[in-house]
């Protein structure tokens, strides 16, 4: 079922790629129904990127653009790191910003998105590692919950800055080692999830990318309610498989084990949050 986003022109279908033709006729634009149950079978909007094979952070991105509720008018705020190298591979509208600075442009474009298209529903989400939020974006990500802006902010949490080889971020735990902090973590893992409840987020969930169906729910939950209330957070555990020293196939069974500790899900909601989710239940979106 495809909304009509993509159209090719009769003329160039013959040496059009197959990739574009798939986009208009397999990609699930337009169902707010979509899901990650249907990676298997419609066209994915990122099927390549350029991720360590096996990277959990590529498997999150999968399951969070097939979980989008409405991927046409969904504009997506990255930050640098290893997520910024999958961007380009998406068929989306993304903004790359500047290293820590991604809340901020995300609030500018959804107040103005909310100005120029006043009827029109536009979500805006912010996908960066855990450098970019808690690290160097701290202040920005906590400004815009303060500020109440309706955007829904995705945290990558690898526990590291695996982009520039492993130096150790608010979010590493205490003791871990890394090729560039030999020390070892002298403090403990600064507990986002709970920051962002005492900053004013209407949602908040912890989690690993563990369970597809899970991931959706969330993503879900958490873009409903900023469209209607206010900020909302997610801080997924994306493990960096190679400076922890895993292989390409360990990422999941590294996420299962820390869904029984320090990943285990964990979920917050406001009393408004919880109203709109009701509604949002209701008419089946959920
Ligand atoms: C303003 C600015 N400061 C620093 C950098 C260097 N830099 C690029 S990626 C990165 C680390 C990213 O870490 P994280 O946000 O955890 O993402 P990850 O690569 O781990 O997914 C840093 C410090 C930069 N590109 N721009
Ligand atoms: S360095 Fe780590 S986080 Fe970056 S792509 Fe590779 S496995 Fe993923
Ligand atoms: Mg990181």
């Amino acid at each position: 079922m495809s909304f009509k986003i993509y159209k090719v022109n009769e003329a160039l279908r013959d040496v059009v790629p197959q990739e574009v033709i798939d986009l208009e006729e397999k990609a699930t634009w337009g169902d707010p129904k979509r899901s990650v149950m249907q990676i298997p079978t419609h066209k994915e909007l990122l099927e390549e990127h350029s991720l360590c094979a096996g990277c959990p952070e590529a498997a999150a991105i999968r399951y969070i653009l097939a979980s989008l509720p409405n991927p046409e008018d969904t504009i997506i705020v990255n930050s640098t790191g290893c997520t910024s190298l999958v961007f380009p591979h998406i068929s989306l509208h993304t903004v790359h910003s500047l290293f820590g600075n991604q809340n901020s442009v995300a609030s500018g474009i959804k107040r103005v998105l909310e100005y120029r298209f006043p009827d029109k529903v536009k979500d805006v989400v912010v996908l960066a590692g855990d450098g970019a939020t808690v690290d160097i974006g701290l202040d920005y990500t906590l400004q815009s919950f303060f500020r109440q802006e309706k955007i829904t902010t995705i945290c990558f949490d690898n526990e590291v800055y695996a982009n520039t080889g492993g130096q150790e971020s608010g979010l590493t735990p205490k003791g871990h080692v890394f090729k560039m902090a030999p020390k070892g973590k002298q403090f403990e893992k600064v507990p986002m999830w709970q920051l962002a409840i005492d900053s004013g987020c209407h949602y908040v969930a912890r989690l690993t990318v563990s369970s597809p169906k899970r991931v959706e729910k969330v993503i879900k939950e958490a873009i409903y309610v900023a469209r209607e209330v206010g900020p909302t957070y997610v801080h997924l555990y994306t493990p960096c498989i190679l400076e922890i020293g895993l292989n390409s196939d360990d990422g999941l069974e590294e996420m299962r084990a820390r869904d029984k500790e320090r990943f285990k899900f964990f979920e917050y909601k406001t009393p408004e949050a919880e109203e709109v989710l009701a509604k949002y239940k209701e008419e089946g979106l959920l």
